[in-house]
């Protein structure tokens, strides 16, 4: 796990470390958790388009309220989405979980979700504030602290040709058909955010707990539905190799526990199945909220969403 923190700083004579409380102040912040770093590995090319912009090679340079820089991809890239696009879009009705295919289904009605386009990242941000206030902004890693203000990251670069059904890192597939139909759904962006919120101002090993529960839930999570198991996990959704391999294992179905799953080691080498016990993401987000009330930090955080910016409040 790295924690890359350029910017963050504790404030001297006060006990709440740095953290960002309004979304423009997510420009100031390079708080971004990851445990793959992509520049270490080079040997997964990733596929450069054209017309790449500085924003896009350096997500840092973006400014909150910019709109989103368009990309133009080659006909290469191209191919490579519609090969992913195509061999996922057969095997969802049986494997995903019903809010996601609840997304993909409005999103292709509504946003222009198909094999043939690879959705720009302008409209896709517009089409999920009006579902759940969720935007969409530059940048290369897992999670960060943007999901406290229903900001959500996107990387940039798609996968290389060469490995369509599955991507060592997350790319713009990932994000696009992993994350983005989930996002959304009311119940699981407040999931989302709530992680998120609990993370701010976290200490370093609360943080890793977080993104360890990030991992098995937003990530590599699978859920009941109708007694058969179904994926939610957005690393699962955009890996085709991995999502039916997941699933035909008939994978071990533990309940979720916050508790246990914090600790639990994981790797990103090699596929994984996880697990959630419920139907809803209701009954996961109040067991998530228990486990964040449990996180000690001298101060507490209130989202306000009128204005959204965060409320810093004394612990009682
Ligand atoms: N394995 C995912 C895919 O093929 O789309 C990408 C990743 C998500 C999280 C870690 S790697
Ligand atoms: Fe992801």
């Amino acid at each position: 796990l790295k924690r890359v923190a350029e910017d963050v700083r504790t404030i001297p004579e006060e006990k709440v470390p740095w953290f960002p409380r309004k979304i423009r102040d997510l420009d100031k912040c390079n708080l971004l958790i990851m445990k793959y770093d992509p520049d270490m590995d080079q040997d997964h090319p990733k596929c450069i388009r054209k017309g790449m912009t500085d924003v896009l090679m350096h997500p840092s340079l973006f400014h909150s309220g910019e709109p989103l820089p368009r990309v133009e991809y080659t006909p290469e890239v191209a191919a490579t989405w519609r090969e992913v696009y195509r061999t996922l879009r057969t095997i969802y009705p049986d494997l995903a979980c019903r809010q996601f295919l609840g997304g993909l289904q409005q999103l292709e009605r509504e946003c222009c979700y198909g094999e043939d386009s690879i959705p720009q990242l302008r409209e896709v941000s517009a089409f999920l504030k009006e579902k759940t206030g969720f935007q969409l902004r530059p940048v290369a890693g897992l999670l960060s602290a943007s999901l406290a203000f229903r900001v959500f990251q996107c990387t940039q670069y798609i996968r290389h040709a060469s490995a369509p059904m599955h991507s060592p890192e997350p790319d713009r597939g990932h994000e696009l058909l992993g994350h983005i139909p989930m996002l959304a759904d009311k119940e699981f962006s407040q999931f989302s955010q709530e992680i998120g919120l609990a993370s701010l101002g976290a200490s370093d090993e609360d943080i890793e707990s977080l993104s360890t529960l990030y991992w098995f839930t937003v990530e590599f999570g699978l859920c009941k539905q109708n007694g058969t198991v179904k994926a939610y996990g957005a690393g699962l959704l955009s890996s085709y190799g991995e999502l039916i391999v997941t699933l035909s294992n008939e994978p071990e179905y533990k309940p979720f526990n916050p508790e246990e799953t914090a600790i639990q080691p994981y790797q990103d080498q090699t596929f994984q199945p996880v697990y959630l016990d419920s139907e809803s993401f209701e009954d996961a987000k109040i067991k998530m909220r228990r486990y964040s009330s449990s996180i000690q930090r001298p101060f507490s955080v209130r989202y306000d969403p009128f204005t959204c910016s965060l409320e810093v409040l004394n612990q009682p």
